[in-house]
């Protein structure tokens, strides 16, 4: 058996893991935790067979199942990474909390606040560590943002942006989204929102505009969004899959923000600027590849690879983790806000919701 020594120095045995849901982007779950020393995924499961062998055969895991209550019962588990989309998440996790498994799950966390308050609630009552994969923030650009921040280089922020516009063909991987009657606010803004709370603190009130404007698809692919923070700082989050650039910036998040001694700016190509009454720096705060890496994809990949560790890290000290269940339904309550603001042409405190967290 293999040890592995901690950031707490102390020898360990990898925590064993399983995933579910094998599809489009576990792959990239699986690629990570090869990568992570800590720990080690030693079985598979999905509901469909011939999806399941070949993830299986690719990453050389022998143990398979098509269901996941068989799974969580036979297999010991020191976690459970579910990589689903939406519609199974909360039945898949109230399973891994009642057989007492640390649970991962994909965004979107839930497609309710109900069923994330029954997701976190049923992994409280279980006494099981819950981590939503929010990744976005764990992206070494977004990451070195909010460092600077903390750092108070530019001093006290008053106004910020975060902005996606793009027209990638995000339908081909992952079809499913051209078919839901909600599409970038919950897929797309919901990791935009996230990076502006993680950057600028939580929210008071939500003021936002959507609009669809590719045809072929159902739910909307353009929104605007305006965030009051509790710091009372404002902020922009906008993002579009309708914007045809002379050059596309998939998968990058620009970042605008002004404070009262400076500005930052992250330009394309991970390019952080910062200018102060002293001078004007740039820093490059690109991602560093991995041997399974993309080009194109590589700032996700990365932040795949962060998020993972952390969990790992998290696990081993017994410590919430920073994208936990509660911390997660600060972001969604930000969505529900969004279309809630959209709809009804007005501004929404995000603690009106139905739901919302007390
Ligand atoms: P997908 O449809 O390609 O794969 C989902 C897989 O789960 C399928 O193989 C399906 O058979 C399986 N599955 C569904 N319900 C199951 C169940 N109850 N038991 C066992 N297997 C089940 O989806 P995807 O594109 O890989 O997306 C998965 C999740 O990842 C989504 O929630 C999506 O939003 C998220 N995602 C996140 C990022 C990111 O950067 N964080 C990027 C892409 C996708
Ligand atoms: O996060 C997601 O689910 C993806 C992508 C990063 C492409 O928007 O849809």
């Amino acid at each position: 058996m293999s040890v592995t020594t901690g950031h707490d120095g102390e020898a360990h045995t990898p925590l064993k893991g399983a995933l579910i849901g094998c599809g489009f982007f576990s792959l990239n779950h699986l690629h990570a935790w090869q990568d992570i020393e800590g720990a080690q995924i030693v079985a598979l499961c999905d509901a469909n067979r011939a999806r399941l062998d070949e993830v299986g055969d690719t990453f050389g895991i022998e143990r398979r199942y098509t269901d996941a209550a068989a799974m969580l019962r036979e297999a010991r588990l020191d976690f459970v990474d579910i990589a689903t989309t939406v519609p199974s998440h909360r039945a898949l996790v109230e399973l891994a909390a009642a057989a007492g498994v640390a649970t991962i799950c994909q965004k979107p966390f839930a497609s309710t606040l109900e069923d994330a308050h029954a997701m976190i609630a049923a992994c409280r009552e279980a006494g099981v560590p819950l981590m939503v994969h929010e990744n976005f923030r764990w992206q070494s650009a977004i990451q070195a943002v909010g460092r600077a921040l903390r750092e108070g280089v530019i001093g006290k922020p008053f106004w910020g942006r975060v902005s996606f516009r793009s027209a990638y063909d995000v339908f081909s991987g992952q079809p499913y989204l051209a078919e839901g009657e909600r599409f970038i606010v919950e897929d797309l803004g919901i990791h935009i929102l996230d990076i502006a709370r993680f950057l600028f603190g939580d929210v008071a009130r939500v003021s936002a505009a959507t609009a669809r404007v590719n045809p072929a698809i159902r739910g909307e692919d353009v929104a605007t969004i305006l965030l009051v923070h509790e710091s009372g700082m404002s902020s922009v989050v906008d993002c579009s899959y309708a914007t045809h650039l002379p050059r596309e910036l998939f998968p990058q998040a620009l970042i605008e923000v002004d404070g009262a001694e400076g500005t930052l700016r992250l330009f394309a190509d991970y390019q952080l600027q910062i200018h102060t009454h002293s001078g004007t720096e740039v820093r490059n705060v690109a991602p560093r590849a991995l041997a399974w890496t993309s080009e194109q994809w590589v700032a996700i990949q990365r932040s795949v690879f962060s998020i993972q560790s952390h969990w790992v890290d998290c696990l081993r000290r017994g410590a919430e983790p920073a994208t936990s269940g509660r911390d997660n339904l600060r972001t969604l309550e930000l969505v529900e806000a969004t279309y809630l603001s959209a709809r009804e042409g007005r501004s929404v405190v995000p603690g009106e919701l139905q739901g919302a967290a007390s």
